[in-house]
């Protein structure tokens, strides 16, 4: 039976629970909002903001009370992220600013025992002193490029300005190395660019959608289960690959549950099938691609027979699946997926999607993807930032050359000392990133950590990361504050203000204000030429015929960039931005790098006997390990569970609901026990848990304990040789019912 749009919304909405929690919202958004004008009347208040619970960056009005209380976030209709309507996590979002487990004030270090939060409570002027300090000692003992910044969120333009003014470049995000990065080296060697963080795929016009590995409906992206959702109403293929019954699999036509880790040999045996039998756009591949006729000779071996015995996948299967591909093109979408490294072969794998979509004509086309569109914002005016002379690639030389941003891990990598580098990393300023719980391999992270001369931390929570700071600065959330002006690329070019909905609670402070603080401490003055971020704003909204006045009236402007096309238009002719000006299907740019410019398939290693894959994703309401306190959504779900397949199950005598140990191949056993879920939906040789539980802290009164952390169980990272990417899903666990006596590494 097809499902409705309904169902699949209630049912990536967290079932009966959540459902009713959404259908409240958009009801009261109904009533009062969707005509965008404020009651005058009212006491009640409503502000503009933008969502800093996951980085879609849904926008959204603020409602508080008369007392001044946030009462409630409501999506903004004139959104194009959000339509109107916020996920579950976006609604709960009032749970970080109320959550009474937050940091309260700055906090300086007392004891030299790493890891254990033991600070004494400090003055800002204080802890800013000590950090301007200690930057300034190290600018001038090792130089301004041995400080690194770790950043994931919207204060990290601020920190990123301290940083160049200061003198270094250093400036990393776990959202590259440790999530899409691979497929953006992949779609800029075919297409000569980035898909970005809001992927223009036109997934509520397609006809068919695949989806490898990612699970739409519990990786909760607004926008595009609103689309995915349109799809099905409108009848669309969905094509689902997923080791995993997933939530996106139980809407599909099809659910191929692969055998994990290969990916590539379907993919390219997709792509065999497609040129074997003629199933491909040939004025399209002739217009505007080359490499073809290498390509069809790459792939000649790889049939749908031989993938069979490398995927479990049925050859019939394997065809059937490729005609309803082509039958949609080009309104047809492989989707280049999000969170992708996986197995270090990540960047090839994201190759092979893209020769997909090419050969089928979807890239620039209707119901495949579309070329979004963005306003461009001048940055405030500030003297030339000096010149670094040296960054994390030094420690790097001749690797991952192709890798467009920092990488996380390198720089973590390049801050244990190594006789072949002339200098580590000797501090980390770190915003917004757990970074125990984020990059793989926590004894290297600690082991990184213990050789820093000074680390700070800005958070709201006291996260496993605040414990290793020497100064932890508290930032109000994301309702309490300013922060840049967001730009989005969409069909439609829109920007959005964030104000604060109420002052911050307790002596939090937002990252405008430290960096400035901060930058004046450090003799920085003439890089923070402006009395507040207002008056920033106001600068930056007047050059693009906009003002703070309108935008707090507005919330959302979408702005008028002129006449702009969302396809490719009959016959157009394309240079794209690669060194043949042409889609690459064989990538030159990979080949210059001497890389396999066509992807090949490589096995990977298979669990030992005993263990199981762990595979490992996300919950529709939660975020990484960012939510794991939230008074709101621990309501929803407070600890994560191991899923079992019954046959694995019995072999272990488990029951549903018992609790267990998970212990990985490397002896590591998981801090805490998790709860074990006895399902069909995962394959006998892998198990699967949610991401962000298993925290180790008891200032986290509802997280600390809760669940097992994935992350403490990943000690063995296959890198991406392309761009440096960490591969997460070479680990593999096993079962223990006893408790271990020094279990973890938390
Ligand atoms: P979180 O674990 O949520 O995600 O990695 P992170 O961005 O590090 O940590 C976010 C931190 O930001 C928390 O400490 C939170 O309290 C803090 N925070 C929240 N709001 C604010 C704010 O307004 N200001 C400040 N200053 N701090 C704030 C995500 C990364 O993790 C990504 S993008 C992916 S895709 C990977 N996923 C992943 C996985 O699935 N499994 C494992 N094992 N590792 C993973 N690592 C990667
Ligand atoms: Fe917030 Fe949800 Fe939008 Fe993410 S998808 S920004 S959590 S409302």
């Amino acid at each position: 039976m097809k499902p409705s749009r309904r169902e699949f919304i209630k049912i990536s909405a967290l079932g009966v629970g959540a459902a009713s929690l959404s259908s409240v919202v958009v009801k009261a958004a109904e009533k009062t909002f969707f005509s965008n004008e404020e009651d005058n009347n009212s006491k009640e208040k409503r502000t503009s903001t933008y969502c800093e619970v996951c980085f879609w960056k849904c926008a959204a009005w603020v409602h508080t009370n008369e007392q001044g209380e946030i009462q409630k976030v409501i999506g903004h209709p004139d959104d194009p992220h959000s339509n109107g309507r916020l996920c579950p996590r976006g609604t709960g979002g009032v749970g970080m600013y109320h959550d009474e487990d937050r940091l309260k004030t700055p906090l300086i270090r007392v004891t030299d025992e790493k890891g254990k939060q033991t600070f004494r409570e400090a003055t800002w002027d204080e802890a800013l002193d000590l950090i301007a300090k200690n930057l300034k000692k190290i600018a001038k003992e090792h130089g301004p490029e041995c400080v690194a910044l770790f950043t994931h969120g919207s204060g990290g333009k601020f920190w990123s300005h301290l940083l160049k003014a200061y003198g270094s470049n250093n400036i990393s995000a776990p959202s590259y190395a440790q999530c899409r990065g691979p497929r953006e080296v992949a779609w800029i060697g075919t297409f000569g660019e980035e898909l970005g963080a809001i992927e223009p795929t036109d997934i509520r016009n397609t006809k068919c959608l695949v989806l490898i590995g990612s699970h739409i409906g519990e990786n909760m992206h607004n926008g595009q289960i609103q689309e995915m959702s349109d799809a099905i109403d409108s009848d669309a293929t969905i094509i689902t690959v997923d080791p995993r019954f997933s939530t996106a699999a139980s809407h599909s036509k099809y659910w191929l549950p692969i055998k994990p880790a290969t990916d590539i040999a379907l993919l390219l045996s997709w792509i065999h099938v497609l040129i074997n039998e003629g199933w491909y756009d040939k004025e399209y591949v002739e217009k505007y691609t080359m490499g073809f006729e290498q390509l069809k000779a790459h792939v000649q071996t790889y049939t749908p027979e031989w993938a069979y015995g490398i995927t479990t996948i049925e050859p019939e299967v394997i065809r059937r699946t490729a005609r309803e591909m082509f039958n949609a093109s080009p309104a047809v979408i492989i989707h280049p997926g999000r969170h992708v490294t996986w197995y270090g072969d990540d960047t090839q794998r994201l190759r092979s999607v893209a020769i997909l979509n090419a050969l089928l004509g979807s890239w620039g086309r209707r119901g495949g993807f579309y070329f979004g569109i963005e306003t461009s914002i001048p940055g405030f005016p500030h003297p030339e930032y000096p010149k670094p002379t040296k960054t994390w690639r030094d420690a790097f030389p001749g690797q991952y050359t192709l890798a467009d941003s920092a990488l996380a891990n390198g720089v973590c990598d390049a801050t244990i000392p190594s006789a072949s580098r002339d200098c580590s990393f000797k501090a980390w300023i770190v915003n917004g990133t757990n970074l125990i719980f984020t990059l793989p391999n926590i004894i290297n992270t600690k082991k990184a950590i213990d050789n820093l001369e000074f680390m700070v931390v800005i958070d709201t929570m006291p996260m496993e990361i605040t414990g290793y700071a020497d100064v932890v600065l508290p930032e109000c959330t994301y309702l309490e504050r300013y922060d840049e002006i967001r730009v989005s690329k969409h069909r439609i070019p829109t920007i959005a203000l964030r104000e604060p909905a109420a002052p911050p609670k307790y002596d939090s402070k937002p990252g405008w204000w430290m960096a400035k603080e901060l930058g004046h401490k450090m003799g920085l003055d003439a890089f923070f030429e402006y009395k507040d971020i207002e008056e920033v704003l106001e600068w930056q909204l007047n050059k693009v015929g906009s003002s703070l006045q309108e935008m707090k009236r507005l919330g959302v402007k979408v702005m008028d960039e002129g006449e702009y096309l969302l396809y490719l238009q009959e016959g157009e002719e394309m240079e794209f931005n690669t060194n043949s000006g042409k889609i690459e299907l064989f990538a030159t740019s990979f080949l210059d790098e001497g890389f396999d410019p066509l992807p090949k398939y490589t096995p990977h290693p298979e669990p030992p006997e005993g263990f199981y894959r762990l595979n490992y994703g996300r919950a529709p309401m939660h975020t990484f390990s960012r939510t794991a306190n939230n008074p709101n959504l621990t309501d929803l779900m407070d600890e994560n569970a191991v899923w079992v397949n019954p046959k694995v199950a019995k072999i272990w005598s488990l029951s549903n609901n018992q609790y267990v140990w998970l212990e990985n191949q490397d002896g590591v056993v998981s801090s805490f026990p998790v709860k074990v879920r006895i399902t069909e939906r995962i394959r006998w040789d892998s198990v699967y848990m949610v991401h962000g539980f298993g925290h180790k802290n008891d200032k986290l009164s509802r997280a600390n304990g809760r669940g097992a952390s994935d992350s403490e169980l990943i000690t063995k990272v296959m890198l991406d040789p392309i761009m440096g990417g960490t591969g997460m899903r070479g680990n593999f666990v096993t079962f223990r019912t006893d408790k271990p006596e020094n279990g973890g590494l938390l």
